[in-house]
């Protein structure tokens, strides 16, 4: 009966390991891939490696156990047995270094390509989205370029001086006055970028990158429907962290979690965010007609009800009439300071 136990324990891992393999290729969450379906199509890459890894590994984690269960029986203490000398194998020890070393090689020679696409091959297309990003204890901060397509600078002494003085209610702090050189928009390119917190929009079938620094701690920007994890790291800004998010994959305004994935501090468990993935098209004319002053009116007088309308728009008319409103507010707010 005793040497049934390896078997009985074969037997129930496979038994345990059957609704895992029923979910395998799907992308389906399950008892050992809990994860939520990936809807970009560089995480249906990393799901396949997922599942291939695991099988593979899982398989010899299996076979050095049963060997260990094996080996424990067979050699157990019995009443008179002698112990025998060996000194090792050389041999052995060749193929137990060799046959390791070369599926290590093939695991990252079959994983390369997909961490090319990840790592090395973020876009710079005309077309690429560029949103930043700004983590602070508890909280994700995004700016978009507005309509310009430019960032302003970083007003970094001011930061420095409102966080000398525990003052952390802006932590992007846009220079919005600054204009470099060669600059020949109307307007300088700060004036009109839109800051929010903890949501961001992006847009489907566009290529996103995300420029991502940390005021003050590491932090961890973490989508798991992307399968996206890279670090907020203060002076840095995000290197090559980027997604593509098809419309096919979510056919719908989708929302998704952002997360913290970095131990950053107490209340590192509240430190969440929502990404909504909008549709792409041309600016609504409705919003292409209405000047700066009106959207700001209208806004002011109903913010919910332009944000509702702005809601079911596409993407580029969400980035238009958001910057317009803010243009507004730098003017009227310079206005005032007259
Ligand atoms: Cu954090």
């Amino acid at each position: 009966m005793k040497r049934c136990v390896p078997l009985l324990g074969c037997l129930a891992i496979g038994l345990a390991s059957a609704p895992a393999l029923a979910t395998y290729g799907t992308g389906d969450p399950s008892l050992w891939h809990p994860l939520r379906k990936a809807v970009t199509d560089v995480g249906l890459d990393i799901d396949r490696l997922y599942w291939g890894i695991l099988l593979l590994t899982g398989a010899v984690f299996i076979a050095v156990q049963l060997l260990l269960l094996y080996f424990t029986f067979r050699y157990r203490a019995v009443p008179g047995g002698k112990a025998k000398f060996i000194h090792g194998n050389n041999k052995l020890e060749a193929i137990w270094t060799i046959i390791p070393s070369v599926i290590l090689v093939l695991i990252a020679a079959l994983s390369k390509s997909t961490w090319d696409e990840i790592r090395f091959d973020a876009p710079t297309s005309d077309d690429t989205v560029r949103i930043e990003c700004v983590a602070q204890q508890f909280a994700w901060y995004f700016r978009y370029p507005g309509n310009d397509g430019q960032f302003g600078p970083r007003n970094a002494v001011a930061l420095a001086e409102a966080r000398a003085n525990n003052d952390l209610s802006d932590p992007i702090m846009v220079d919005r006055e600054a204009i470099p050189a060669n600059w020949t928009g109307e307007n300088p390119p700060g004036a009109d970028d839109y800051t929010n917190q903890a949501e961001l929009r992006i847009p489907a079938d566009r290529p996103v990158r995300i420029l991502l620094t940390s005021n003050d701690v590491l932090h961890s920007f973490f989508v798991p429907e992307f399968r996206v994890k890279h670090d907020a790291v203060p002076g840095m800004n995000g290197g090559r962290l980027w997604f593509e998010v098809p419309w096919e994959n979510v056919k719908s305004h989708g929302y998704f979690d952002l997360v913290c994935a970095e131990l950053c501090g107490l209340q590192h468990y509240s430190m969440r965010g929502r990404i909504i993935v909008m549709p792409t098209g041309p600016i609504n004319p409705e919003a292409l007609a209405k000047d700066a002053a009106t959207w700001l009116a209208e806004y002011d007088d109903d913010e919910f009800a332009v944000r509702d309308w702005l809601d079911k728009q596409t993407w580029e008319t969400y980035v238009h009439v958001m910057s317009k409103i803010t243009l507004a507010q730098q003017t009227a707010s310079d206005d005032e300071g007259y």
